[in-house]
């Protein structure tokens, strides 16, 4: 099987196994897990914050935040496709009791303006704005960068409105490397910043997310409340070390093996790309060769190719490193022949 389904179905690579072989382990509940407390750090030293917390998973890490910024009633103000509204089971309204306010962006990038506007005025009538959440790459935009410029206006009006920002940076070591803009600059322009291990840096499990001292002690306290305090962390930190430590620069054969998918299917009458394939993302449309995307994904699996359908005509696949160009030369000419 060709997975192009996420980029969250890597194998963990010989080096991470046998790191995960190595860790010296502590009970990181008593703060005593010495390999967790390094990935912890190079997280934050990596990312320009004060303090990072491991988490097991990109969404609890998003519900982390969220919990730790707002207060039951509030509102926060999202991209209306974002992966905190769309795919993470109105969690934010089921836990921290909050409601969405969406925006709808371009290619995921939403009008500072518009922003703007959404902020609550102080009126017994309304919930307060409590925090506004961006997105980079834009997973459902199609692993779309949003710009630095973009978020530094967001982050300029927020913090005139005394507002918090948080990042969901799933994918934020993607946006890095395609776009020569270092991690640490897009972190500036927000106050916390979630971002995932197990995705295309290729861990088996982990997110981390980072911030100041203070938001991470909190943090750290809703992680043990949602059954997120973790034991022999160390076990499960050492890939995430090797990850971010030699996985990061290899995101661009990734992002060459989407565009060269891209570029291919292009090729193929009836097929369509529907987004500028700035990482590792692309998505197709198969409206003109007559197939939905369920049926285009069952064919597909019948030559050995997966993908995710996104829509009703249209269909995801995700470069990872556990694909080759050889692999993605095949899919072109699967594709091609099925249609
Ligand atoms: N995205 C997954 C699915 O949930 C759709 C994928 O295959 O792309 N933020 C963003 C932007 C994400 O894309 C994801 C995962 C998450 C958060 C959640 O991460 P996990 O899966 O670790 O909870």
């Amino acid at each position: 099987m060709i997975d192009l389904r996420s980029d969250t179905v890597t194998k963990p690579t010989p080096e991470m196994r046998q790191a995960a072989f190595d860790a010296v382990v502590g009970d990181d509940v008593y703060n005593e897990d010495p390999t967790l407390q390094e990935l912890e750090n190079l997280a934050a030293a990596k990312l320009g914050k004060e303090a990072a917390l491991f988490v097991p998973s990109g969404t609890q890490g998003n519900q982390i935040a969220v919990l730790t910024h707002c207060q039951l009633g509030q509102e926060i103000i999202l991209e209306a496709e974002s992966h905190i509204f769309y795919y993470e089971g109105a969690s934010i309204s089921a836990f921290a009791g909050v409601q969405p306010r969406t925006i709808s962006g371009t290619r995921g990038v939403m009008d500072p303006a518009l922003v703007k506007a959404a902020i609550r005025d102080d009126d017994i009538h309304m919930p307060e704005t409590g925090l506004i959440c961006l997105e980079n790459t834009h997973n459902r935009a199609g692993g779309a960068i949003v710009p630095l410029e973009n978020m530094k206006e967001i982050y300029r009006i927020a913090q005139g409105n005394n507002i918090p920002v948080h990042l969901d940076g799933a994918r934020l070591f993607n946006a890095a490397v395609a776009s020569g803009v270092d991690v640490k600059t897009y972190a500036a322009e927000t106050d916390t910043v979630q971002f995932c291990l197990s995705k295309g840096l290729g861990a088996p499990v982990g997110s981390i997310i980072a911030g100041s001292e203070e938001f991470i002690k909190k943090a750290r306290k809703w992680r043990k409340r949602l059954g997120g305090g973790l034991r022999q962390a160390g076990i499960i930190a050492a890939p995430g070390l090797v990850a971010l430590s030699s996985m990061v620069d290899r995101l661009k054969e990734d992002h060459k093996n989407a565009a060269f998918l891209a570029l291919g299917l292009m090729e193929i009458n009836g097929i369509s790309i529907e987004n500028n394939v700035d990482t590792n993302i692309v998505l197709v449309n198969t409206k003109e060769a007559g197939l939905n995307s369920k049926e285009f994904l069952n064919k597909l699996k019948a030559e050995g190719v997966l993908g995710v359908p996104f829509g009703p005509e249209t269909t995801r696949f995700t470069t990872h490193f556990d694909v080759t160009r050889e692999d993605i030369k095949n899919v072109i000419q699967k594709v091609s022949k099925l249609i």
